[in-house]
């Protein structure tokens, strides 16, 4: 997820709730407290690797607001982890909880490192010992975690059993994303993609268009980009390429997904060497003619010095923040209708609430209603988007953050100030 040098995570999540401030003409003071975040913790992690040596890893936290509820967000595992990559996604988390309306507030976590290079025991013991220095920090009315880039059900787990250890008794609610055994939900592995793939499906509908035939190019392979393929293969789209970390395969009438999720899991999760189709690398990839692209990977991807050579009509940021806010500009210039990360990737964070709803109501729900309740909620936002876009005339990006951030605005005036 490393960012060009020159762009600032951070920053750039000011200015996008700058302008949706500006539209929203907020006063200077909620504009003040909602671009500082609430807490940053940054924590020692020393671990005992398995050849003796020990290294002191740092753990981020950054709660940005817990305007609306408990602080709510993933926790990446990456090599290009920084404190202000995290402070900007805490941020994003506050904004598309609220676009959903569910009640949760905003939070990130991470640590920099590559987990293919940690064995399983070292995984533990860093996940264990990262948590235990959270401790006070998180809790299920406080801050809930949950897997992002990097990190799983098998790293909640963990979570989930050592607060419950130290705390003295099970707290299943204190992370969602875990796994079915402890109070997981049915539906949260695939949630984030099945979001994806509701909101294309909705955009092209607009467009008097379905999904049935229409040619999609997906950069990434992994739970969310490998998930929303699936779908949308099921779907009758045709996927006509695809790509992972180390390379993409591109297959103009349609890869068999099927065949290329198995093809994947024996090939240490690379698509690169997929039989029949062509290489293709993961820029050219983005560059290819299509009715959807989905960048379902890295931030900063389309960016001013290649956005005059994308060619899809339909762009939906699978990631978190895949388009810098230039290329946005000149994308919405030439009519491309880019569906924003903050209502097209939700459909995780929307299944965990779902699932810490079962957890603390203690009533499991079957695929079928975890689906449906999650669909509504996705289809709900997109039309809140649709509406706001139109009545304000603005781009769809600024039409999601104006919701989200507006209702964090309204909410914080209602509250007040204390003291
Ligand atoms: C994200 O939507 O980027 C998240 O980190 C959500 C994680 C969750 O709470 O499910």
């Amino acid at each position: 997820a490393a960012s060009p040098a020159h762009i600032c995570p951070f920053d750039q999540a000011c200015s996008y709730l700058e302008a949706a401030g500006k539209e929203l003409k907020l006063d200077q003071g909620s504009l003040e407290i909602l671009s500082h975040p609430r807490k940053v913790v940054t924590v020692s992690i020393p671990v005992k690797l398995d050849n003796g040596e020990v290294r002191v890893l740092a753990g981020h936290r950054v709660q940005h607001s817990d305007i609306l509820g408990p602080y709510k967000g993933g926790i990446r595992y990456h090599p290009a982890v920084t404190l202000r990559e995290v402070s900007a996604l805490a941020m994003l988390m506050t904004w598309k909880c609220a676009l959903l309306g569910i009640p949760y507030g905003g939070a990130k976590g991470g640590i920099a490192i590559d987990p293919q290079l940690y064995s399983v025991g070292e995984l533990e013991r860093i996940t264990r010992r990262y948590t235990s220095e959270l401790i006070k920090d998180i809790g299920p009315s406080v801050d809930i975690p949950a897997p992002d880039m990097g990190t799983s059900a098998r790293e909640m787990a963990w979570m989930m059993d050592t607060y419950s250890v130290n705390v003295g008794h099970a707290v299943p609610g204190v992370v969602t994303g875990k796994p079915l055994s402890v109070g997981g939900s049915l539906g949260r592995e695939m949630a984030t993609g099945r979001g994806v793939m509701i909101i294309v499906r909705e955009a092209l509908a607009d467009q008097g268009k379905s999904l049935a035939g229409m040619r999609i190019v997906i950069q990434g392979f992994g739970n969310v980009g490998g998930a929303a393929a699936e779908l949308l293969y099921k779907a009758g789209a045709k996927i006509i390429a695809v790509s992972t970390a180390t390379g993409g395969v591109y297959y103009p009438t349609g890869l068999d997904i099927p065949a290329l999720k198995t093809y994947a899991a024996v090939n240490r999760k690379s698509v690169v060497g997929f039989p029949q189709a062509a290489p293709i690398s993961n820029a050219d990839l983005l560059t290819l003619p299509c009715d959807v692209l989905i960048p379902a990977a890295l931030e900063n991807q389309i960016t001013e010095e290649n956005v005059n050579q994308v060619q899809a009509q339909m762009i939906a940021e699978a990631a978190n923040g895949p388009i810098t806010l230039e290329a946005n500009q000149i994308l919405e210039a030439r009519g491309v209708t880019v569906l924003p990360d903050i209502l097209a990737n939700a459909g995780g964070v929307v299944v965990s609430y779902l699932e810490w709803v079962q957890g603390l109501s203690y009533l499991f729900w079957n695929e079928q209603r975890v689906n449906h309740e999650m669909e509504q909620l996705m289809v709900q936002a997109y039309h809140q988007v649709i509406q706001q876009s139109k009545l304000r005339q603005v781009n769809l990006r600024l039409a999601a953050y104006t919701l989200g951030v507006g209702r964090v605005a309204q909410a914080l005036s209602d509250r007040g100030l204390y003291p």
